[in-house]
């Protein structure tokens, strides 16, 4: 594990230089706490299509992705001026780089939030500047929707219904189905929709389940080394878990370092059984190793469905207020070698 850690921490540190060389490409300057880079000298050329990204910070793998997608899309070349800013998982700067936006008069601000809430008063000056607003990945909860086009993202509650069915459908498969199921969840950033969604749809299944028992819910704010610590409490804690439910890829990876060196086993002879969301490569080779036994996919690969928004609402066309990207789900059973020689994350 300590191999794997290192292999992956000294991948970490690649994607991120990688993706700072990348956001060379783009324009803008981090808030404060990251590297400071030089606004560009470069202005947008008369027909670029400038557009302002509000990021949610860097903390996770799939976020990586995410954001290479943004960078992978929005190019010079196809005639996009892209000013990226990179909240550091806080909501005070991405409302900071909203402001700054709109004092730029970019054509359409991205917004990725963090949480859902705290919003109203930021999308209205957009508004009033003539700004439009697309809203992605996580939602935003406003009193007046007008102040946001549309949001393109995941539906962040199926997958927690997704998640509770599977689990009904393995138990059953075990002759489990009446056992007593103790459950933990370590949970994502409080209040952002990932976090809501995954927890309300695993929850509306679980009422299903009377046998189903969940000892706690903790957030593991979406990171590895926080859910590292909170899996050791609930070890602590409770001495029968059943199930670990973790609310992105990074928490499993804590998780499952601590479950292992608490001397305890995963998987379907006997050990725990591992939940987990994002569906990253290094989280479906655990799959393929049985450590996570289900892993329900949340695309990072918004960038297309956006850009294809924007250019429908350059040619005035109208668009839907909700879109979602295509999602599916991983488990033990299946060929996951094969499926991830043309994986693109
Ligand atoms: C989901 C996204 C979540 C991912 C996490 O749409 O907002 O944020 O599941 C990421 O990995 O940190």
């Amino acid at each position: 594990m300590l191999t794997w850690v290192r292999k992956n921490l000294f991948l970490s540190a690649f994607l991120f230089s990688f993706l700072l060389l990348l956001a060379g490409c783009a324009h803008g300057t981090e808030s404060d706490g990251a590297l400071p880079q030089e606004e560009s000298e470069s202005q947008p050329d008369e027909d670029d299509i400038v557009i302002g990204i509000s990021q949610v910070g860097s903390e996770s793998d799939w976020r990586m992705m995410n954001t290479k997608a943004y960078m992978d899309t929005f190019t010079e070349e196809k005639g996009y001026y892209l000013i990226f800013e990179d909240g550091q998982q806080k909501q005070e700067n991405q409302v900071k780089a909203l402001r700054k936006f709109i004092l730029k008069g970019v054509d359409y601000i991205v917004l990725a939030p963090i949480v859902e809430t705290g919003w109203d008063a930021v999308l209205k000056e957009a508004q009033d500047a003539g700004i439009p607003v697309i809203i992605v990945d996580r939602d935003v909860s406003v009193e007046d929707e007008s102040l946001y086009i549309c949001r393109v993202g995941s539906d962040l509650m199926q997958e927690g219904r997704n998640a509770g069915e599977w689990l009904a459908d393995y138990l059953e498969s075990r002759g489990r189905r009446n056992e007593k199921i103790n459950i933990v969840t370590l949970q994502g950033t409080p209040g952002s929709t990932a976090q809501i969604g995954r927890t309300s749809g695993f929850a509306e299944v679980m009422k299903k389940h009377a046998n189903w028992n969940m000892l706690e819910y903790q957030s593991g704010d979406f990171t590895q080394a926080k859910a590292y610590e909170v899996m050791e409490y609930f070890l602590e804690t409770y001495d029968d878990i059943d199930v670990v439910i973790c609310e992105n890829d990074n928490m499993a990876f804590g998780a499952i370092e601590a479950i292992k060196e608490a001397g305890l086993k995963l998987g379907k002879n006997g050990g725990i059984i591992m939940l987990s969301f994002d569906a990253v490569r290094d989280a479906l080779l655990l799959v393929q190793k049985g450590e996570i036994m289900a892993d329900f996919e949340c695309n990072p690969i918004i960038a297309p469905l956006i850009e294809e928004t924007i250019q429908k609402l350059e040619r005035g066309e109208a668009v839907e207020k909700v879109q979602y990207v295509d999602e599916t789900y991983f488990d033990y059973k299946m060929d996951i070698g094969t499926l991830l020689l043309d994986r693109e994350y």
